[in-house]
């Protein structure tokens, strides 16, 4: 194994749009920092780098959205995140921001080393244009109706309601997001980099010198290789970024995604005048924390540009995590489905180490993972209280009640196997917990840490002091003997206490520094170097009453933060509503205008409107089947919507349609209806509904039920 004289860590620079929220914790900054900490306990030289990202046009379309200018937003976002992973004891040794004067002269300078080296391609081509802004639009900036689900709002990159990627060419009715204008394409020059000329070099370096990364990371830069890279431009068209430092280059900046991974050097640059060293020098370990969208940007084109430039170091590793769920369903910032940060550190003061615990026991390492509310109470409440809160707990209510609130001799001559065990398993765990997380396994790691506090509490349970302190003298003492055991076992457990202080510091560092607190020793005690060791805490030394380190948390909170995210994105959902139906209303306007100008064969008017022709295979790719609604329910904070089970006579299904405002759950039950029964599946409310109910909708918006007209088999096709 390589020797490494020094450490920089970074984790992805979050985009200054928005807070931030639980998911991005568990993706990467929570590792990221469970790592420095770990490092730092070993006296490592360890430098641990981030910053806002404030370029690019997720910053834009948020100024578009709130209404402000993108500095505005990137002021406001980048103190709310700043404070958030403070709060949350993310140790970095710096946060700083993309916006700053070091980095757009680092950016810009990187940029011009690769133009004078004559790397970058440059090339015309056409590209969509607002002739009503006069400015050229990114995809984000292309909205239409999508043509997978219909969604009149989706993106020229994806559509959020269906998650479909698209391309701005396939939207149908393409807008300006800006004006409204249909956008028209136009011709543009741009900077590209030849990402195809490196394809030997990142093949050798990551297939053949980097087998040792995780899976997921390896797996998507080979499928990445495979496929063949192509070239990709490092410049936009946009007044919001770095300026192309090129002379005939106004009005165009630096692709986002090149000048932001750079921002990882001018942190370092602005946190040290030593940053040389841990960019350039060899022996520097260099690792990127990311999430798994990221990965192509820090695994393949940072790298590139990284060894074009030349001078610098690659990464060692880039330990991606997957997603993290939250009750079921995506993450959204649109739907406002999250849990922020900022918000829980208000609901939760105090508790940033439970929340801690919790993403990284349930850290999504090798697959996307679900975050419950209910999960979180049960992890707190069986886990960090019931084992390792007990743990500590009992140990020093029974020191203090037994032991004169002191730590008690040790009297080796009558140590037995149960005390020689748990003393032995310090250094066990040492190595173990060591060893997962050099690999990156956190949660496995953590589990350790647990795991051991777990095994203090069996051996306090089958060695019992408060029983043995029964066999009393005359005094109303224990015997002599009975005090040696006893001495010995919380000898034991408080040595034990001493080393889960300094095993559980990377993860949950408040919660050690608690214990110090309790224990009265000072931080040096959690040098990574005394784990293991079995004589921390010296014979004699009066320690601190107990605190509890965790408390419960009780149902109500639970119940509280399901509801707050249900209202939360119900609201987000009316608003959207509401657009949508503005929309609607400005499109009937439309027609209603254009049919007055030139009024279409056959009359005209909305009810008379055809959406466009179809072909017979269109419609033959409908299944729709005859079904028998079983059971019908509403769904708790949606209004709209009924939970149905319908029998398909093939199977029964869950469907969740929007009809609860015109029908009572009791009066559809055994009604026949008709299902699209291959329609692809969708959440909602975070309920799987599969398939669509059929119904007729008169002038007024009145709702039928469409069904054959006696009753039949479920299962029935209608063609
Ligand atoms: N801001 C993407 C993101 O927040 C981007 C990461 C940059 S890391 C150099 O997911
Ligand atoms: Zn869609």
């Amino acid at each position: 194994m390589k020797e490494f004289k020094r450490y920089l860590l970074t984790a992805a620079l979050p985009y200054a749009n928005g807070p931030v929220h639980i998911g991005h914790l568990a993706g990467c900054y929570l590792p990221a920092d469970i790592y420095a900490r770990y490092l730092r306990a070993q006296k490592k030289d360890v430098k641990f780098v981030c910053g806002s990202d404030e370029h690019g046009v997720p910053i834009t379309i948020r100024a578009m959205k709130e209404g402000i200018t993108p500095q505005q937003v990137v002021d406001k976002y980048h103190a709310i995140i700043k404070n958030s992973f403070e709060q949350m004891g993310i140790s970095f040794d710096i946060y700083s921001r993309t916006s700053n004067a070091v980095h757009h002269k680092t950016a810009a300078d990187f940029f011009t080393k690769l133009y004078e080296d004559g790397l970058f391609e440059e090339k015309e081509t056409e590209q969509y244009y607002d002739e009503e802004k006069k400015t050229f639009l990114a995809d984000r900036y292309i909205i239409g109706t999508c043509p997978v689900c219909g969604n009149e709002n989706a993106y020229g990159d994806q559509c959020e309601r269906c998650g479909s990627s698209l391309s701005p060419e396939q939207l149908i009715n393409p807008k300006s997001a800006l004006s409204d204008a249909v956008p028209v394409k136009r011709k543009t020059k741009h900077w590209y980099f030849p990402l195809q000329n490196y394809e030997p070099f990142l093949k050798q370096w990551i297939l053949e010198e980097h087998k040792d990364w995780k899976n997921n990371v390896y797996g998507q830069c080979k499928s990445w290789l495979d496929k063949g890279l192509q070239p990709r431009a490092m410049t936009r068209d946009s007044s919001w970024g770095i300026k192309v430092p090129l002379l005939g280059a106004e009005g165009k900046v630096l692709y986002v995604w090149f000048d932001a991974p750079i921002g990882y050097i001018s942190a370092t640059k602005e946190l040290t005048k030593d940053w040389e060293d841990y960019w350039c020098k060899e022996d520097t370990k260099l690792v990127h924390f990311i999430g798994k969208d990221n990965i192509v940007f820090h695994c393949i084109i940072f790298p590139a540009m990284l060894h074009a430039h030349g001078n610098f170091v690659l990464p060692d590793n880039v330990p991606a995590n997957e997603f993290l769920n939250i009750e079921g369903d995506k993450v959204s910032t649109s739907r406002n489905w999250a849990v922020w940060v900022d918000e829980y550190l208000k609901d939760f003061p105090e508790q940033q180490d439970v929340l801690r615990y919790v993403l990284c026991a349930n850290a999504p390492e090798t697959k996307d993972n679900d975050f419950t509310w209910k999960d979180f109470q049960d992890r707190t409440n069986s886990e960090l209280v019931a084992i390792f809160g007990n743990f500590v707990n009992r140990t020093f209510v029974l020191m203090h009640k037994l032991c004169k609130g002191k730590v008690p001799p040790l009297h080796a001559e009558i140590l037995d196997d149960a005390d020689k065990n748990m003393l032995a398993e310090f250094e066990l765990s040492k190595s173990k917990i060591e060893n997962l997380l050099n690999q990156f396994k956190f949660r496995d790691a953590l589990f350790e840490v647990i795991d051991l506090a777990r095994k203090g509490n069996k051996y306090l349970q089958e060695k019992q002091p408060w029983i043995v302190a029964r066999q009393t003298g005359d005094d109303g003492q224990p015997i002599g003997e009975a005090q040696k055991q006893i001495d010995n076992t919380l000898h034991v457990c408080l040595q034990l206490t001493a080393n889960l202080a300094i095993f559980i510091n990377p993860f949950l560092p408040f919660t050690a520094n608690k214990m110090l607190q309790m224990m009265k020793v000072v931080d040096k005690m959690l040098d990574w170097e005394n784990a293991g060791k079995t004589k921390l805490l010296s014979v004699g030394y009066s320690l601190r009453a107990p605190e509890l380190l965790f408390r419960k948390i009780e149902n109500e909170e639970v119940k509280r933060q399901v509801e707050k995210l249900q209202e939360a994105s119900s609201k987000q959902q009316s608003t959207i509503d509401k657009k949508e139906n503005n929309n609607k209303k400005m499109e009937e306007i439309k027609t209603e205008e254009s049919s007055k100008a030139s009024p279409p064969a056959g009359g005209g008017g909305l009810e008379g409107a055809l959406k466009s022709t179809i072909q017979y295979e269109d419609f033959a790719k409908l299944d729709l089947k005859v079904g028998t609604i079983l059971s019908a329910e509403k769904i708790e904070k949606a209004d709209k919507l009924l939970k149905l089970e319908v029998d398909l006579g093939f199977e029964k299904r869950i469907v969740v349609s929007g009809i609860a405002l015109h029908f009572k759950p009791e009066e559809i039950v055994g009604k026949q209806v008709v299902v699209v029964a291959n329609l692809a599946s969708r959440k909602m409310r975070g309920i799987e509904s599969n398939g669509m109910i059929l119904m007729a909708e008169d002038k007024e918006g009145k709702l039928y039920f469409v069904s054959p007209d006696q009753k039949i088999n479920e299962g029935s096709s209608v063609t």
